[in-house]
């Protein structure tokens, strides 16, 4: 069969020759913008947010068309790759697949890492955070951050502390360290794209995963693995990427902008995420979800099973780890 670029001759060579730049003539045209969840959820409400700062600092000229709902990827490591290749210019995805993307943002997928949300936000708005988004590489640039709360475990089956996880199949983000903790609990990972787990987790192919509860709301998750413990064990933010190949064609007041609409939507998508994790919380309990909050001695049962990770993984990361806990 003949693909599209052979059936359209010169002028449709030239086409698509534009359309892989990923925009027209310079500074303007249309960004491909890709994000996994459905539109009325905050990481892409913070997506429009960025759209509607672009358009006004740049009075029109860079237009952002947001792909939700995984309509240009079967899942963050293709997507990521397409954005690598410039086929998506910009893309809103977790920090857990940046890993192979930088030697420093996988330190935010280490458990128990954060005290709480205002210790989070003090380390990826301050100097930490900035070192984190200017570490990322490979074809990618680190434009900022979004909200993403905390993940925690929900499975087919009851839980009610970190033995309940041994022997199961849990799925895990494409990420390494994701994949440690879950062997440190005495269960299998698996790699399953996001948008195919709903149908993992009802016919059997995976027991258990784990994500914050916007996610495990929005997704319907929560139907086929009705029991979710709040054991909050990351805390990993969302990221604003973009893509070398079509950011070193922008003019340096083009990239500013960019970069400004990024942290622009952050207060908003963040106003959203508070809103969205209300009302995740009140949906799921009302479907007959059960959550079960695990008190002290429960919490700590799973930071010492998760500990090993800091041995196997912890070291890469020389003094992050320190300078992290020491930001107040
Ligand atoms: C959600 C993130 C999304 C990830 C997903 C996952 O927002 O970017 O794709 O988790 O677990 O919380 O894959």
């Amino acid at each position: 069969m003949m693909n599209g670029i052979q059936g359209r001759g010169v002028l449709g060579l030239l086409a698509a020759a534009v359309i892989v730049a990923g925009c027209g003539p310079a500074g303007t045209g249309t960004i491909r913008v890709s994000d996994v969840h459905p539109e009325s959820y905050p990481t892409v409400q913070g997506l429009m947010r960025m759209a509607e700062a672009l358009e006004e600092r740049t009075n029109g000229e860079l237009r952002m068309q947001i792909y939700h709902s995984a309509q240009l990827g079967r899942g963050e490591t293709d997507t990521l790759q397409q954005t690598r290749d410039g086929d998506i210019q910009i893309n809103r995805i977790s920090a857990a697949p940046l890993e192979p993307y930088s030697d420093k943002i996988g330190v935010l997928a280490m458990p128990f890492l954060f005290r709480d949300a205002e210790h989070k936000w003090a380390v990826l708005e301050g100097e930490i955070g900035d070192e984190l988004l200017e570490s990322i590489g490979g074809g990618l640039v680190g434009l900022g951050w979004q909200d993403s709360g905390a993940r925690s475990f929900y499975s087919t089956a009851p839980l009610e502390g970190p033995e309940d996880l041994q022997g199961l199949d849990i799925r895990v983000q494409d990420n390494e360290i994701m994949q440690a903790m879950v062997r440190a609990l005495g269960a299998t990972p698996q790699a399953v794209p996001y948008d195919e787990l709903y149908s993992a987790l009802q016919h059997g192919v995976v027991d258990a995963a784990e994500n914050n509860p916007p996610s495990y709301y929005t997704s319907g998750h929560f139907n086929a693995a009705p029991h979710f413990i709040l054991n909050e064990h990351v805390q990993i933010p969302e990221v604003i990427v973009a893509s070398e190949r079509w950011w070193s064609r922008l003019s340096e007041e083009d990239q500013e902008a960019v970069r400004e609409a990024a942290q622009e939507q952050l207060a908003y998508q963040r106003e959203r995420w508070a809103e969205m994790e209300e009302e995740a919380f009140e949906a799921v309990r009302e479907a007959g979800v059960t959550i079960v909050e695990p008190d002290q001695a429960a919490l700590d049962a799973f930071a010492d099973a998760m500990a090993p990770v800091f041995d196997s993984h912890g070291g890469a990361f020389g003094d992050l780890i320190s300078r992290i806990e020491a930001v107040e």
